[in-house]
């Protein structure tokens, strides 16, 4: 990911006055995307190396097919994360070409070159694209949005590897580790999870994965671990085997997210449910197998203006505990998708009209409520998987980024749920207990303010009394590369800041300090110290009574850790 300045305000202004913008760089409103999120939706779309058919429209400026494949590349490459693969648009504007053309180059090019107030990235004055490629890229714009392939059964089946059969896996636990304390760990650029034992902290292993290596869930019996690449790869991993390695592994689209798996007592182990990004659907597989059984399309119309949605990615997904059901949560719609799996040739499926765009949540204590962000209405929806009916739509700070959480008692309020936000510096807590604290259910009962902006991931854990908000998209590398720490005993006591980048004693590189995961006994803290592929990385473990530094991970093989995943806590959504 790269750091971005906005052009000179003055150029920054024009555009904004050419493209009839609302608000200033001053007075930005809340619309107006922020510089953390823009560096967070910016990540490359595995798409740009799909080929795909070019539609010729003799209005709009002609491109030779090396120009037009080119700019495709570049387009998914840098654009797509916000405005869409069909470029209807999501945290960046809508650019269909009855839009575009009615710009015109020129103008287009300017807003490129330039940025906006709004948020668009300077991609001609920060450098990162030529003159020549401005120019390009204005032009495809106002071309027909290519449409990737679909990517059905067959191309999953085509795809499908059983390695080891479960036949042939072991019949017990075949190591001396304790695999309900191993953590999972993303290795982003390199295509890898490493295994890594909590307690010597010793590598068990690397499992190449699919591409930028996304999440790691596991099964309900703590046996099996499932990873999804971006380019919807999802690997199975056995603990049980003496070297816990890929048994199955199958793509299920061409980009996804997310991942998870069966975790009623009755269903233990039986199947595995992965979304994708493209094409919108998502996928329900053996547990022990990855063998694709159904595929559902998320295609719709959007919960508020009700018009159809050619595009609508399936975002964060979780299993609920005591029912046969999966929670699907639809981005671009708005719309929570309860999944009954008992039946999967009869599936029964309710939807919830939430609020846009759902992105990630976890749940309160009880399991019952399911709290996800919609991040572009700076909401937080609550799910009652119980009722299967929306419980409220909470009012926080801007764009909400709660990873899964985080579940605590506030010593005034009682039970709440928190989550941080990339678009401000406050931390939104939310009173969870409509039984026993029913005045402040599902309202934000407080608010702490945290370092500052470009917050992705909190955390605590039953045992902790301790509440770890990380930075790591804040554009101050001082913030990125440090994490904050409240006391949850003592909420308005000022937060403590721990330098952790410094403590990984790493050389140079953004050091950016990324998502707390605590260890199964809850008193050690992991955090992930991220740099680039070709710099050192480290994990960063502390101990969460003394808040001292307890041991550093450091490794050659460590290659941009970003995500970590404790057997235990992720089996029994401990957060
Ligand atoms: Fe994530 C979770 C999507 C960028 C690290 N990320 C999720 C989930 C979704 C998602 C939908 C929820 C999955 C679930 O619970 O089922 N992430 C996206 C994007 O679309 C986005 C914005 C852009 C992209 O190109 O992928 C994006 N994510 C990032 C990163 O840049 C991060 C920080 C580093 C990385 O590894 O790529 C990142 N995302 C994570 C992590 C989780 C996650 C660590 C799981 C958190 C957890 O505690 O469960």
């Amino acid at each position: 990911m790269r750091i971005r300045t906005h052009g000179a305000l003055r150029t920054a202004v024009v555009a904004a006055a050419l493209f009839g913008v609302a608000g200033t760089v001053a007075a930005q409103d809340k619309k107006n995307v922020t510089e953390p999120e823009v560096r967070y939706q910016a990540g490359g779309s595995p798409l740009a190396s799909e080929e795909m058919h070019q539609n010729i429209d003799p209005k709009a400026p002609p491109m030779t097919k090396a120009e037009f494949d080119k700019a495709r590349q570049i387009y998914f490459e840098r654009c797509a994360g916000c405005h869409g693969v069909l470029r209807k648009g999501a945290t960046g504007k809508p650019l269909t070409p009855d839009i575009t053309m009615a710009r015109g180059t020129e103008i287009l090019k300017t807003f490129i070159k330039y940025g906006s107030p709004a948020g668009m990235p300077n991609w001609g004055t920060s450098g990162e694209m030529s003159d020549a490629e401005v120019d390009l890229m204005a032009r495809y714009i106002q071309q027909v949005p290519p449409t990737p392939p679909e990517f059905g059964m067959e191309d999953m089946k085509k795809t499908w590897k059983v390695i080891i059969p479960p036949e042939k896996r072991p019949t017990r636990k075949m190591n001396n580790y304790d695999i309900s304390n191993l953590f999972s760990v993303t290795l982003r650029d390199s295509g890898e999870v490493a295994l890594i034992d909590g307690a010597s902290k010793k590598i068990i292993n690397i499992v190449k994965t699919g591409y930028a290596v996304h999440i790691s869930r596991m099964s309900a019996s703590g046996r099996y671990l499932y990873v999804i690449g971006r380019d919807a790869k999802i690997n199975l991993i056995d603990l049980w085997m003496e070297t816990p390695d890929n048994v199955a592994e199958i793509r299920v689209g061409l980009e996804a997210r997310s991942v998870d798996t069966s975790k009623n007592k009755k269903y233990a182990d039986k199947y595995a449910i992965a979304g994708s990004y493209w094409p919108p659907q998502y996928t329900i597989m053996n547990g022990d197998t990855l063998e694709p059984l159904k595929i559902q399309s998320t295609r719709g119309t959007t919960v508020d203006k009700q018009e159809y949605h050619p595009e609508p990615r399936v975002a964060s997904i979780v299993a609920t505990h005591d029912k046969p059901e999966f929670i699907v949560n639809v981005k671009e719609t708005g719309k929570v998708l309860v999944v009954d799996y008992s039946d999967i040739n009869n599936l029964k499926t309710t939807e919830i009209g939430a609020a846009r765009f759902l992105h990630d949540g976890g749940w309160d204590v009880t399991k019952r409520y399911f709290l996800v962000a919609a991040n572009e209405s700076n909401k937080i929806a609550v799910v009652d998987s119980k009722t299967s009916k929306l419980a409220a739509l909470v009012e926080v700070g801007r764009i909400p980024h709660p990873g899964r959480g985080a579940n605590f008692k506030d010593p005034k309020f009682g039970p709440v749920w928190a989550t941080g936000h990339l678009g401000d510096e406050t931390i939104s807590l939310i009173g969870t207990d409509p039984k026993g604290n029913a005045k402040n259910a599902w309202k934000v009962v407080r608010t702490l303010k945290g370092q500052g902006g470009g917050n992705l991931f909190i955390k605590t854990h039953p045992k902790s009394t301790n509440l770890w908000v990380d930075t790591p998209l804040n554009p101050d590398a001082k913030i990125s590369q440090s994490v904050a720490v409240f006391d949850i005993k003592n909420l308005d006591k000022p937060f403590e800041v721990l330098p952790i980048g410094e403590w990984a004693g790493v050389g140079e590189g953004a050091k950016r300090i990324t998502q707390p995961e605590y260890n199964k006994a809850g008193d050690e803290v992991w955090f992930s110290v991220w740099s680039a592929k070709n710099q050192q990385s480290a994990l960063v473990i502390v101990d969460d009574k003394t808040r001292k530094l307890k041991a550093v991970i450091k490794d050659p093989k460590l290659i941009t850790p970003t995500g970590k995943f404790n057997v235990h806590n992720t089996q029994h959504d401990v957060y």
